[in-house]
């Protein structure tokens, strides 16, 4: 079949009629769905939608953009169709506005799921956490196949760790350091019955005991698939398989999970790792792990229950479907029945039916019996998103396009229909990885936006110098002509996005009083007969650590000065009792290096050695009235010889 003849911005009216008239032919194979979007798409106004995407001020977005932000580390949240960057979450980044890797309460979060030799290793570098990471996966948790809008997961593949933020405040809670596996990269939560499991990708391979003794024994190298229970935040079990894991995600039924992996070769260079025709798609069967689990069938490791599910140890928990060639995005659709595997360096991507997979755990089973259709879509596609519709929308990277497929049409073309699965392409700018449609992986994809995230601008924004912005645009997916309808330049790195309907997400605009965040806070500040929200008088010593508590009302900190020593291990304790809606004050101690953002009703704390004598002012760092300016104080550090 011709594969081929749409190049740019789809069909012509001619090519509609055919591509219906083909529909029509198939349509017992199921591919009425073809012939009926080829008529919708006649008959509708092309450019309805567009209208909405244009906001008047004031007017709020219809959609939550969750996006990574790479190598920059943090979370960010975008308004959509408005494409408008609404907030920055810290996560594995270090935060100058908000103090996050600063604070007692982010460090607490930043270094208590740390391993013991990472720790070690960071005192041996002066420091407590990392302050890097690399965000590439920011997931919703799901309750029955949709958003729930309790939490959001999200990896570090710069260093071996898994997030959570929790959506009732948009600010991360839990961070973990995954054990045996290196550099977690796929990540899905589990969409049925509810999440439960966070699916984790190592996508490194390194030998399983990592000491030092071994380099070039690739038999001994092995990579790790994880579960992890995203109500506690602790590794459920581990998986060993063959080959690199990619990306990831889980069915509708709560049964498997799927992971994309390329050098089944187990190779350690460029050359090694692309040797073979053929990768994988690994299929972990949940059941079976949990019953190993539970069976005692596996080996512990750094607190951690390790099964084989190595191809060669051919066991119940994993199956190895061939896939061609360095398979990357692993994608399940909204139909509940389908999961898409984007293949890289194949033009094709290859589509699993999940009903098809239990027959693939029998004996002698034919390890693609599962794969129902493999249309050739163009060039390196990477990642496909869903309208709802039983179409998909796949990221084509060496094309610089996505191209809009049909389901049903790529089913009944395998199957041997003449009949082409690809509606339309579209021009994106430029070198797309991830994309994402509204609501798109959950059983409520609704088929109206797509966001493209690109990997190079070039020519599409003032030229900035060497380092360029990415891209990512939104494009309208309300007819099968798609359009790209806004570029937005973005900072490292669009990496991936969901766009989650706002329904599903409904935040505080002031902090709980009772938050456990600033548990520690509250307790120390019993045991010194304070409240936080009365803050003291005076600061309160206990040997050379002084604790000083402080609440911030606008325009006023509750204290005007208050003297150290220096040398003092000093606590600085604010509580914001402003309870009004955006009222956020900070606390910055000039020259002492020291930020910290306090929301309304919240508690932040900052902890410091007092070494610099002299008089030094803290002010409030975020602006909060019309005085301001004028919020501001003194810390007087007695030297230490007087
Ligand atoms: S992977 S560009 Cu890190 Cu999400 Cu496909
Ligand atoms: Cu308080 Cu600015």
């Amino acid at each position: 079949m011709s594969k081929t003849k749409m190049t740019n911005n789809g069909l012509h009216r001619r090519d509609l009629m055919k591509a219906t008239a083909a529909g029509a032919l198939v349509a017992g194979a199921g591919a009425g769905a073809g012939g009926t979007l080829g008529i919708q798409s006649m008959v509708s106004p092309a450019r309805a939608q567009e209208a909405s995407a244009h906001l008047a001020p004031g007017e709020l977005d219809e959609y939550y953009g969750f996006w990574s932000s790479g190598q920059s580390g943090e979370m960010r949240i975008l308004g959509v169709p408005s494409m408008r960057e609404i907030m920055r979450v810290p996560v594995f980044n270090r935060c100058s506005a908000t103090g996050w890797g600063q604070t007692n309460e982010s460090l607490k979060i930043l270094t208590e799921g740390l391993l013991p030799e990472t720790k070690e290793y960071l005192a041996a570098q002066g420091k407590v956490t990392y302050d890097n990471g690399d965000l590439h996966h920011p997931h919703m948790s799901f309750t029955d196949g949709t958003y729930d809008g309790r939490y959001l997961f999200m990896n570090d593949k710069a260093n071996t760790r898994v997030a959570r933020v929790r959506c009732d405040v948009m600010k991360c809670d839990k961070i973990i350091e995954i054990p045996n596996a290196k550099d977690i990269h796929g990540l899905r939560p589990q969409k049925f019955p509810r999440t439960g499991y966070v699916f984790a990708n190592g996508e490194h391979e390194a030998p399983l005991i990592n000491d030092g003794m071994i380099l070039d024994e690739p038999d001994k190298y092995v990579n790790i698939f994880s579960a992890i229970d995203g109500d506690t935040m602790t590794v459920a079990w581990q998986v060993i398989v063959s080959g690199n894991l990619d990306n990831c995600d889980a069915d509708y039924q709560g049964k498997y999970a799927f992971a994309t992996s390329y050098n089944s070769e187990m190779g350690v260079n460029l050359a090694e790792m692309t040797a073979s025709e053929t990768d994988h798609a690994v299929i972990f069967d949940i059941k079976a792990i949990e019953a190993g689990v539970a069976a005692g069938d596996y080996q512990e490791l750094n607190g951690v229950p390790v099964l084989d599910g190595r191809k060669e140890a051919n066991s119940a928990y994993t199956r190895y479907v061939p896939i061609p060639n360095s398979p990357h995005g692993c994608n399940t659709a909204p139909d509940k029945k389908h999961v898409v595997i984007n293949g890289k360096l194949s033009p094709t991507v290859s589509v699993i039916d999940v009903t098809k997979v239990d027959a693939l755990f029998a004996e002698n089973a034919d390890p693609r019996s599962c794969i129902v259709a493999e249309p050739e879509l163009g060039l390196g596609p990477l990642h496909t998103a869903f309208d709802g519709q039983g179409n998909c929308f796949t990221t084509l990277f060496l094309d610089s396009q996505v191209v809009k497929w049909n389901m049903e049409r790529a089913i009944a073309a395998y199957g041997g229909a003449d009949v082409d699965p690809i509606i339309s392409k579209v021009d994106v700018h430029y070198q797309p990885g991830h994309n994402s449609t509204s609501m798109g992986e959950t059983a409520e994809a609704d088929g109206k936006w797509l966001i493209s995230m690109n990997k190079f601008s070039k020519d599409r924004f003032l030229n900035v110098g060497p380092l360029k912005a990415e891209c990512e645009q939104l494009i309208d997916i309300s007819s099968d002509e798609m359009k790209v309808i806004h570029d937005g330049a973005t900072f490292a790195e669009p990496h991936d996005s969901i766009l989650v309907h706002r329904s599903k997400v409904n935040p505080k605009v002031a902090w709980d009083r009772d938050d456990p965040t600033w548990e520690e806070a509250r307790q120390q500040a019993a045991a010194d007969g304070v409240m936080l929200e009365d803050g003291a008088e005076e600061p309160i010593r206990d040997g050379n650590k002084v604790r000083v508590y402080m609440y911030s009302a606008a325009p006023n900190f509750s204290m005007e000065k208050f003297t150290v020593k220096q040398g003092d291990e000093v606590t600085i304790y604010v509580t914001n009792i402003d309870d009004i809606d955006d009222l956020t004050h900070g606390f910055c101690l000039a020259n002492y290096g020291i930020a910290m953002e306090v929301g309304p009703l919240a508690t932040a704390s900052v902890t410091f050695i007092a070494e610099r004598p002299g008089v030094h002012w803290f002010y409030c760092q975020w602006f909060c009235h019309a005085l301001h300016m004028e919020m501001r104080g003194r810390m007087l550090v007695e030297p230490r010889s007087a």
